[in-house]
């Protein structure tokens, strides 16, 4: 059973401006867990704290009570905050109702309304929420509309009033003019200021209710929590992402227009398009306050894209777009050959054209190619690609020396260090110099040696000829690595090996090499 407990102010003037004196509680510093019901059938009990809607009310149908879940989840998605629905009967009802009533009118501008008790104590003169707080009373529209239309705007609002937001124009603490509108606040009267010719509606709490909620009750840190990817709708939705871990992703391929997308935290980008207004949307995807995305996705237009801190992978696909990719080590991608690009150093950053576009880049760290990686920081176009030839000699190796398939894993690790520098040699003497491999060959003796090499890399002993040879060479002061490398390398183990070597891919998304 939850309870109503007052409120301190925050610091934060737009979450300020959102409170209101009370929330609800379950227990101290636990998930907030609230019960809703839809009234229905004529015992249905208004027990306390009502006024004249309890006159003339009726039940919500089963396509608004579709609806009102949808705009509750829309709450508990990003604060740490549940609701539970029960049958409303007489011996027991939700925290929260929902009702239609004849006394909820039209206001000024005929535009339909609805009101909700907030969680007062004052409806009981006591500690304990009265029946009505929590309770939303809806006018005699209809609430089953789709998301993106003003009516289930009303729900989002609704329901931020009780469970304790206030309207930000009203109250000590205010926004400022410049911040009150549906592009900040789903609490504001005013509409985002870019949907006022097309009506457009926000489908979620925007970024300072986000903030407020979550500052009431705490964050939802269970809801995508996974490596996601996000698409939005081509019409110009409005809504801000809440997101609370993984690397994820904002994917604009399916954009029909080009976007113009930040990353930050708190900021907004512009996607979609307005075909009744011929242009695109303006500031109408938000990122929550504290939300990471890793990595984005360009349309097939001129896009600009703006990184994060984190470190991100931006592909901006065709068009000629303009990557920026703030702090942290970041990676640009584009889907042609290395070969098939021209790379220019301007003052700014990179200038990259190829059959994509051209692409310019600021603080950017590398570019990913389809055949490998250019690291940008060394200035002197010092190319570090691994091809599928030196791949493929680091998976022989690791068959000859471990006599297993590489994991993902390890051979990705020795990729990375041959692009980092180092020889192929010294990846072998690190495979001679392992347990795992002296655990499979004698390294007592030359002979043993080679003898082990030949059963265990070619499957067979060793020929008159070839062991003079690399005995000789063992005599000549080369290595058990080099010789190693000798028999991995050979022609012999080549044709063994190579239906393995034929699934080997480099997988450009995530810069693996896989075999598959
Ligand atoms: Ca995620
Ligand atoms: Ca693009
Ligand atoms: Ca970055």
């Amino acid at each position: 059973m939850s309870s109503i407990i007052g409120v301190f102010s925050s610091g934060d003037a737009s979450v300020a401006a959102l409170l209101d004196d009370y929330r609800w509680i379950t227990s101290i510093g636990g998930t907030t867990q609230l019960s809703y019901s839809f009234p229905s059938g004529s015992d249905t009990l208004w027990a306390s704290g009502y006024g004249d809607e309890v006159a003339s009310w009726s039940a919500l149908v089963v396509g608004e009570q579709t609806q009102v879940r949808s705009a509750l989840s829309a709450w508990s998605a990003v604060a740490n905050i549940t609701f539970e629905e029960v049958v409303d009967q007489s011996s027991n009802v939700g925290d929260l109702r929902f009702s239609h009533s004849d006394a909820v009118g039209a206001d000024d501008n005929g535009v339909t309304v609805g009101f909700a008790y907030l969680p007062w104590p004052k409806y009981t003169s006591g500690a304990e929420a009265a029946e009505s707080a929590g309770d939303v009373w809806l006018n005699d529209s209809d609430y089953s509309a789709a998301q993106g239309g003003n009516n289930y705007r009303i729900l989002i609002h609704e329901i931020g009033h009780a469970i304790g937001l206030s309207h930000p124009h009203d109250g000590a603490a205010l926004l400022e003019a410049a911040y009150d509108s549906a592009q900040y606040s789903i609490m504001s009267y005013n509409r985002h200021p870019d949907s006022v010719f097309d009506g457009r509606q926000a489908t979620t709490p925007m970024l300072y209710d986000i903030a407020a909620v979550q500052y009431l009750y705490g964050a939802n840190n269970s809801y995508k929590t996974a490596d996601d990817s996000y698409q939005f709708a081509t019409n110009g939705e409005i809504l801000t992402v809440w997101d609370a871990a993984g690397s994820d992703t904002f994917d604009f391929s399916n954009q029909s227009h080009a976007v113009d997308v930040s990353l930050l935290a708190g900021e907004f980008s512009s996607v979609g398009y307005l075909d009744g207004e011929a242009r695109g949307a303006i500031n109408n995807i938000a990122i929550a306050f504290d939300v990471v995305i890793e990595n984005a996705i360009g349309s097939d237009y001129a896009d600009t894209i703006v990184g994060n801190s984190a470190d991100n992978v931006i592909a901006g696909g065709l068009g000629d777009d303009q990557l920026f990719g703030e702090g942290g080590s970041d990676i640009a991608v584009v889907d042609v050959a290395y070969e098939a690009a021209q790379i220019v150093f301007t003052d700014q950053g990179v200038e990259i054209s190829s059959s994509q576009g051209v692409d310019s880049l600021q603080s950017i760290e590398a570019v990913r190619f389809s055949d490998g990686i250019l690291n940008l920081l060394s200035g002197d176009l010092s190319v570090r690609l691994a091809d599928e030839a030196l791949v493929g000699r680091v998976a022989s190796l690791y068959q000859a020396a471990l006599d297993r398939e590489p994991d993902s894993g390890g051979l990705n690790y020795w990729v990375d260090s041959y692009t980092n520098g180092f020889e192929l040699m010294t990846i072998s003497q690190n495979f001679v110099d392992s347990s795992e491999f002296s655990t499979r060959f004698s390294i007592d003796s030359n002979a043993e040696y080679l003898d082990t090499l030949y059963q265990n890399v070619l499957g067979r002993s060793g020929d008159d000829g070839g062991v003079a040879f690399w005995l000789g060479a063992l005599e000549n002061g080369h290595s058990y690595a080099e010789v190693l490398l000798g028999f991995s390398d050979s022609l012999e183990n080549q044709q063994q090996i190579a239906p393995l070597l034929e699934t080997l891919n480099y997988r450009a998304s995530d810069d693996l090499w896989i075999l598959s």
